[in-house]
């Protein structure tokens, strides 16, 4: 079963969202390209969705500014902008999205008390989101990924696939993903790199199937 997840594809991140990353808009028609005629047997999505006055909120940590540096739980933390509230248009699916062709949406980022990039568990990595038992039990082959941002989710998720899907093929889809901050960009491409997650273009996988 070849599968595709969809990191973060929310208004949030978008244009006009709340942490918006440049361009973030342009990943839209990536994912409706591939969902469309990606050939894959399952597509799975990730949504950030946090509480009100989430741990990970500037606006949880009196005298910090969005992007400080600060602490949760004792661990460092990037003090974000409040994003991506539950059932707030923030952290709602972009409206372009063909997410009628989705078949399993895994929130993430829920516990107040520790932030979730990975679509698979939390930063802290005590709690797993259940993703990896979703993807095990429907007997996923590859995971193509995509997404945003690509320094925080889309890197996060990419590198706990390899780790927690032992077995199974992590390719990342350059040109559906944009991220927060360039330097922190080639980085984190870098990083999947080296790791072992097959970096392609949306074009290699429309043309080939991509799944030679
Ligand atoms: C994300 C920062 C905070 C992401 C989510 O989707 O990359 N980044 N929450
Ligand atoms: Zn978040």
């Amino acid at each position: 079963m070849k599968a595709l997840l969809l990191v973060d594809i929310q208004n949030g991140f978008c244009p006009g969202g709340n942490l918006a990353v440049a361009d973030g808009n342009a990943v839209v028609p990536v994912a409706n390209r591939l969902i469309e005629n990606g050939g894959y047997g399952l597509i799975v999505a990730s949504q950030d969705w946090h509480p009100e006055g989430h741990g990970s909120f500037a606006s949880s940590h009196p005298g910090k500014q969005p992007f400080d540096m600060g602490t949760l739980n004792g661990k460092p933390q990037v003090m974000w902008p409040d994003h991506c509230v539950q059932n707030t248009p923030d952290a709602d699916f972009h409206p372009n999205l063909n997410v009628t062709s989705i078949d399993y949406v895994q929130r993430k980022g829920e516990d107040p008390e520790v932030d979730s990039y990975s679509a698979f568990r939390d930063n802290d990595h005590h709690a797993v989101t259940g993703l990896d038992a979703y993807l095990k039990h429907q007997s996923a082959t590859s995971l193509d990924i995509m997404g945003l941002a690509t320094d925080y989710c889309v890197k996060f998720s990419a590198l706990d696939a390899l780790s927690m899907l032992p077995g199974v093929r992590i390719r990342l889809i350059a040109d559906g993903c944009r991220g927060i901050d360039p330097d922190g960009v080639k980085a984190a491409f870098e990083e999947m790199r080296t790791a072992g997650v097959e970096i392609i273009t949306s074009d290699q996988v429309l043309e080939g199937r991509g799944h030679g």
